[in-house]
């Protein structure tokens, strides 16, 4: 999956025209770099960011979704909103993508149980708290999967049909960096609740603060490196998702994480 961001400082020419335009191509880029489906969202989940209203977000998703839909690319939407989530299905978006799995609006579910479109349903505590406040968990691995198990039991119930459901431990997302890497060693687990799984790591803040080198302590002090330079890092992660059987992984930048699929393609094929 391909991120198509659609905010007003991920294009730098300004104007919303250009913007889309932008998008677009960007889109294609992502497409032709080898992947299955283009991610379309309007609102940046950055900690500090203003969500825009309504008619902002449609504003910017819209247009992006549809010229990429009817260019044949598979698109999902990146959105919290029903509103939005059912007008890019009817502008083409094939599947839904919510940061908040339902929960930041209660007719999320209605419209996806509706549309029969996947629905990723990403591990989110935004309700409780600040969705970027300090997170407590005593068992990260077994609370996101028994929270993930509950909205999935909880939609399924508002008429959503569990083949529809894709889940995502939403890293980063009310997550410290030890968090991250303890889900992103026991992804198995999550896979063990029985819908695919998305994984989103790219170029999050925990992958720009690695060891200097292998058995190097951690530098906590040290300064992340930019979300550019986090690539590789990436699509190692992308290489973990995949062996672990994840469904999708959602990334920046698509020619490396097609390469590390491709060497975990060829060494499968090469097993004998
Ligand atoms: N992360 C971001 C946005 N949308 N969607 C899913 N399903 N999973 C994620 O981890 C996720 C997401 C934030 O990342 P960005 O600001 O770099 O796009």
């Amino acid at each position: 999956m391909g991120i198509v961001n659609v905010t007003p400082d991920s294009f730098s020419d300004g104007g919303r025209l250009p913007d889309a335009r932008a998008a677009v191509e960007h889109g294609r880029r992502l497409a032709a770099e080898g992947a299955d489906l283009l991610d379309v969202g309007g609102e940046s989940t950055r900690p500090g960011s203003t969500r825009p209203d309504e008619a902002e977000e449609m504003d910017r998703v819209l247009p992006v979704v549809a010229e990429l839909a009817s260019l044949g690319h598979v698109v999902s939407v990146d959105t919290m909103r029903a509103s939005v989530a059912r007008a890019a299905l009817e502008a083409g978006a094939a599947v839904v993508n919510d940061v908040s799995g339902g929960l930041a609006d209660e007719r999320m579910a209605g419209v996806v149980a509706a549309s029969g479109a996947p629905f990723v349903v990403m591990h989110w505590r935004g309700l409780l708290s600040d969705p970027h406040a300090r997170p407590h968990y005593d068992d990260v691995v077994a609370e996101v999967c028994a929270e993930l198990a509950d909205r999935a039991a909880t939609l399924s119930g508002q008429g959503v049909d569990p083949a529809q459901i894709v889940l995502d431990p939403g890293l980063g997302f009310s997550k410290d960096a030890a968090h991250n890497w303890t889900l992103l060693a026991h992804l198995d687990r999550v896979l063990d609740l029985g819908h695919p799984v998305l994984l989103g790591a790219s170029r999050k803040r925990f992958l720009g603060r690695l060891p200097a080198r292998p058995g190097a302590p951690l530098d906590e002090d040290a300064p992340a490196s930019r979300p550019a330079d986090r690539d590789v890092a990436t699509a190692a992660t992308s290489l973990l998702a995949t062996r672990a059987g994840c469904w999708a992984v959602r990334v920046h930048d698509v020619a490396s994480t097609r390469d590390a699929l491709a060497v975990h393609e060829m060494t499968e094929r090469h097993r004998g």
